[in-house]
């Protein structure tokens, strides 16, 4: 749907669709609890700020912006697979969702004062040629104090979807790695994918020192990224998850990626609601999977 008809459909005083960086079409939406800013490629959200709070993801300065390639930053959506395509390398890394455009299904301005956005991807030629099922995949966004994510992946096919592999894959913008601690994984098993996915056990809150790259099993309860110095802490609170990857780059990749920038790792965290691992899904016959993901804010 072109701009002009979104805005006239969906677009209000406080819901705005435009072209964004690189020509892609985008919606920002500001109400008094908080403001949001989303690409319609990826059902990408690139910004969240609640009233009174700083910025909570972070965005690369250097990110692409070009159809079909992924943005750097804010809130990827990983699906159907997490990290390399198990047998294929061509394919792309995490899955299409989020290099697919989405169509925008409803925008409700709710009596909370909170707008719930509602997006979908559904299979197609191009997606059958990169994944051979039929799919509808329903993403709800909440903006109110609170950012509130629901990622619905239903089978409208004949044949069972397996291992499906997915995250909201999200960054978080810290004012110094180096005063971060992520609570609630200890005690928790992790394959270490900085050392031959060797498997390793968490003791006590995860500090970053080093390239981290974790995928945490039997992670299903939520999550506190402390920023102590900072007088502020995020708590991710998720459902249909049973895995967590946590991920900062680091010096040495993060120099190797042209759209992240060299000094980036110092002020951004992954923590990522996941389906990874063997935490992988299948979904029967007119079934679905539920993913979501509430995140908030608590400034001292
Ligand atoms: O979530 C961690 C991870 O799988 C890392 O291994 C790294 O590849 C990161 O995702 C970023 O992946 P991307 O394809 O967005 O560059």
């Amino acid at each position: 749907m072109k701009l002009e008809a979104l805005n006239s459909r969906f677009g209000s005083d406080r819901v705005v669709f435009s072209e964004g960086n690189g020509g892609l079409a985008k919606c920002n939406i500001k109400t008094e609890k908080a403001e949001l800013e989303f690409y319609l490629q990826g059902s990408h959200i690139t910004h969240f700020k609640p009233r009174g709070a700083d910025s909570v993801l972070w965005m690369s300065t250097q990110s692409e912006f070009r159809t079909g390639v992924a943005i750097r930053g804010g809130i990827p959506i990983c699906w159907p697979w997490f990290g390399p395509h198990p047998t294929d390398a061509r394919m792309p890394q995490h899955g299409f969702a989020r290099i697919e455009k989405w169509n925008v299904i409803d925008v409700d301005d709710l009596p909370t004062g909170e707008i719930q956005v509602q997006m979908s991807l559904s299979n197609s030629p191009r997606t059958r040629e990169l994944w051979p099922f039929e799919f509808d995949l329903s993403y709800r966004i909440l903006i109110g104090e609170q950012l509130k994510l629901e990622l619905i992946c239903s089978n409208v096919g004949s044949v069972v979807l397996s291992d499906i592999g997915c995250a909201l894959h999200t960054y978080f913008q810290v004012a110094d790695i180096k005063d971060v601690q992520v609570h609630g994984l200890d005690e928790r098993r992790y394959i270490d994918k900085t050392d031959g996915a060797s498997t390793k056990w968490q003791s006590g809150p995860l500090w970053i020192t080093e390239e981290t790259d974790r995928v945490f099993l039997d992670s299903a309860e939520a999550i506190q990224l402390v920023e102590s110095r900072r007088q502020r802490s995020v708590n991710v609170q998720k459902t249909g998850s049973q895995s967590t990857v946590i991920w900062n780059p680091w010096i040495e990749k993060a120099n190797a990626m042209v759209d992240f920038p060299n000094d980036g790792y110092q002020r951004m965290i992954c923590i990522e609601t996941a389906n990874a691992g063997n935490d992988v899904r299948k979904i029967g016959l007119g079934g679905e999977h539920i993913l979501t993901a509430e995140i908030a804010i608590q400034e001292n």
